[in-house]
């Protein structure tokens, strides 16, 4: 074997193992450089980068679990980045220090994007304290959330006291996300009554706190009619969460006000459920159902991306739409031939 041969060897067996460590190290040291090469890792879909991804995070998981995780939606436009922000400089001034990610489901269907440029948040962005992390663009909704939630553990790893997970609520992120954090907020605005209408009884029934946003100016008196009717709905609704009643409240991001009594609701509520035990019960099922969408997801690809499968499939397709066997006749005999393998 060559020296150089020899030298690629090494590397190859040493050097990664290496760099796992001193990712390890400069994560828990808050070395924020080493924290965006993790997360690099975590979201590529190469091999090896991903092994190396999944390696570092078994290593760091004792140290996870330990921030406030907060998801925020709202429909395009609602402010999200302006309000978080605005309430992220709020908890650094505090003394907290803050992680900031991003989903954004558009970027990953259609290539481009709706979260638009403010994502970015560079004010917050530039503040040592916190850290601002954009949607992974590449790979299907799943794989994005799957990265997210990855994400979420090296950042609390690296000693963030709050997670923030923007998503645009106009599909099924916001339902992953409400999955993946302990408090969730749905960011409305006013001038709405068509939107309230239309808007989902679901999402409304998902979130810990409404807030709608952009209550200055002349539009604070609308701000607050939009509050009162929101709080009549909500009092006929299943609170998101078991011992706590979600209301509404107003907030304008622009001009930072209300954030404050936001964040004091938000602590209340994390000191409520914690000595109720919900926090803790709705944690670990949240690992639960995490451990088995992620074994589904697998079982499923394993399934139709099998040679076999793939093969025969269209023919079983086809029997069953020219009625000549049965849907259960069909799947029976798809998983014969899986299993015979
Ligand atoms: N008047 C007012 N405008 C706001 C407020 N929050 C956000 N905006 C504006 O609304 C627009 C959309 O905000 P953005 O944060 O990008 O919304 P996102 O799409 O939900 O993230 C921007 O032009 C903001 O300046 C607010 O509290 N008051
Ligand atoms: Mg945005």
């Amino acid at each position: 074997m060559s020296d150089s041969n020899r030298r690629k060897r090494f590397v190859k067996r040493n050097g990664e193992k290496g760099s796992i460590e001193e990712l390890k190290r400069g994560i828990l040291d808050n070395d924020r450089g080493q924290l965006a090469k993790a997360i690099t890792l975590i979201e590529s879909n190469k091999g090896q980068h991903y092994e190396n991804g999944q390696k570092l995070l078994q290593e760091l998981l004792p140290f996870t679990g330990n921030s406030l995780r907060i998801g925020i939606t709202g429909v395009p436009g609602a402010g999200k980045s302006t309000f978080i922000e605005s309430f992220g400089e709020h908890l650094c001034n505090l003394g907290y220090r803050v992680a900031v990610l991003a989903i954004d489901p558009s970027s990953t269907v259609s290539g481009g994007s709706i979260l638009g440029d403010k994502t970015r948040m560079e004010k917050l962005a530039r503040n040592p304290n916190a850290f601002v992390r954009p949607s992974p663009t590449a790979g299907t909704l799943g794989g994005v959330h799957r990265k997210t939630k990855e994400t979420m553990l090296l950042c609390e790893a690296a000693g963030y006291d709050i997670v923030i997970i923007e998503t645009v609520g106009v599909g099924q992120s916001e339902v992953v996300v409400r999955e993946m954090v302990d408090f969730f907020l749905l960011l409305v605005i006013t001038g709405a009554g068509d939107e309230l209408q239309g808007m989902k009884k679901g999402i409304i029934e998902l979130a810990d706190a409404l807030v709608v946003n952009k209550a200055d100016g002349e539009n604070q008196a609308l701000a607050k009619k939009t509050r009162r009717e929101l709080n009549q709905i909500l009092h006929f609704l299943q609170p998101a969460t078991k011992g706590w009643s979600t209301r509404a409240y107003t907030c304008s991001a622009l001009e930072n006000i209300g954030i404050d009594k936001l964040w004091d609701t938000i602590q209340r509520f994390e000191a409520d459920t914690k000595k109720s035990g919900v926090f803790s019960e709705r944690r670990m099922q949240q690992t639960q159902e995490w451990f088995y969408s992620m074994l589904k997801d697998r079982v499923l690809n394993e399934f139709f991306q099998n040679s076999a499968i793939k093969k025969e499939l269209p023919r079983w397709e086809e029997s069953i739409l020219n009625e000549e066997y049965t849907s259960t006749k069909a799947v029976e005999s798809l998983m014969k031939i899986y299993n015979d393998q």
